[in-house]
């Protein structure tokens, strides 16, 4: 069985009050399209947090029934399963789910009542029976409802005669995850602990936190396939940065399942983002210390930049007139680029404050600083001291080693 697995798309998305995301987010589905193209998966999934808000205008409501039914037509073999997440309306969602039904999607916006009735069948809505393996469709649930999941899971035991593979989803924080770039009050949920999820699952395709992660395993920076055992369960992480928070690459899930109690392969598809999110100047080192600085370092910005959110930084005691951002909009108006300002300017109270080797001992480096080093030594430099046993001798005569030898290859080629 080979399912790929996203989550919070958060269609219709308007950032900074006033920026339409719609553009990225079609973006996006054209990416989708091609890796369903390209890797035949069984079931598309889309673990909750379709929409950013419950009530998204008509016109995001008709671009997504679009993008739907783009790829029931192209795709007539996948099954395409969507489950609600907290920030979707779970009420609506269900109303359409019977005419998405007749096209061959499956919807679930609601999930079972707490105190289900035994034997009225309840459980064949919260079950999709594939020829390839059963997926279990969980939208998000408030409060702890393990004994639904354990229920649901032992209902699928009983018809899984040929050992085909058990997928489940579900919209929620699990206890342990990383929850990098999120409000510390995510969504009012209480984190649960993955024990009380069950072990009937072989996957578990979850939705809620941003950041792309399978739990209780190391994170993952290639796009190879990685092997675990089941049961599993993963993040797909969000498709695009929903705040400027987000600083991490974001992807969707392939995997593949061969059958109940086998192993799991994953393999993360990055996702190409249309806008990126950086701040400036991007050698935090140097914040700005004044208005003059920063729209000196714009003005010449906007001339190398064509599409980007950006937003300041400053050193805490800057002095900034009232009418700044007024400039700065201005500004990026007549340079007629697609540059997307979040007026929320950061201060800086240290300058040493976020940086690796200072005193302090702290390791943190700006990701937009990395994308900035050209030279790996420079890189592996700003992160030495925090080796104290590493020798710079040793490493300086390896990489010389190194690119001697990668000299060597592209000559003989
Ligand atoms: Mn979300």
């Amino acid at each position: 069985m080979r399912i790929l697995h996203t989550a919070d798309i958060h269609f219709g998305q308007n950032i900074y009050q006033n920026y339409d995301r719609l553009d990225e987010h079609l973006h996006f589905f054209k990416q989708l399209r091609k890796w369903i193209d390209e890797y035949t998966p069984d079931v598309l999934l889309i673990s909750g947090d379709i929409y950013d808000v419950a009530q998204p205008s008509a016109a995001i409501w008709s671009a997504f029934n679009s993008q739907i039914v783009e790829l029931r037509r192209s795709f007539p073999k996948l099954s395409i399963i969507i489950v609600a997440g907290n920030h979707d309306s779970a009420a609506r969602i269900e109303a359409h789910s019977k005419v998405w039904e007749m096209a061959g999607v499956t919807m679930v916006g609601t999930p079972p009542p707490i105190l289900h009735a035994a034997g009225d069948g309840w459980e064949d809505r919260y079950i999709v029976r594939l020829p390839s393996g059963f997926v279990i469709t969980l939208p998000y649930m408030s409060g702890d409802r393990a004994d639904t999941m354990l229920h649901l899971q032992k209902h699928v035991e009983s018809l899984n005669e040929e050992n085909l593979p058990v997928v489940m989803t579900a919209h929620l924080a699990a206890v342990g995850c990383d929850t990098e770039g999120h409000d510390p009050a995510i969504g009012n949920i209480r984190p649960i602990s993955i024990e009380r999820f069950g072990s009937g699952y072989d996957y578990l395709a979850i939705g809620h936190i941003h950041k792309a992660q399978t739990l209780g395993q190391p994170p993952i920076f290639d796009e190879e396939p990685h092997t675990y055992p089941s049961p599993t369960a993963r993040y797909s992480g969000s498709v695009l940065h929903v705040s400027e928070d987000e600083n991490y690459p974001h992807s969707v899930s392939l995997v593949d399942i061969g059958r109940h109690g086998g192993d799991i392969t994953i393999r993360q598809l990055r996702i190409e983002q249309l806008r990126h999110f950086l701040t400036l100047p991007t050698d935090s080192a140097n914040p700005f210390a004044n208005a003059k600085e920063a729209i000196k370092y714009l003005t010449k910005f906007l001339k190398t930049h064509d599409k980007a959110y950006i937003r300041l930084r400053f050193l805490q005691n800057a002095d900034i007139p009232a009418d700044f951002n007024s400039s700065v909009y201005t500004l990026i108006e007549q340079s007629g680029k697609d540059i997307r300002y979040n007026p929320r300017m950061i201060f800086v109270s240290d300058v040493n404050d976020g940086f690796i080797g200072d005193e302090g001992g702290r390791h943190r480096i700006d990701i937009e600083e990395i994308k900035q080093i050209k030279d790996p030594r420079k890189f592996v430099m700003m992160t030495a001291q925090s080796y104290p046993g590493l020798s710079e001798e040793v490493l300086d005569e390896l990489f010389d080693e190194v690119e001697a030898e990668a000299r060597r290859m592209t000559e003989e080629k």
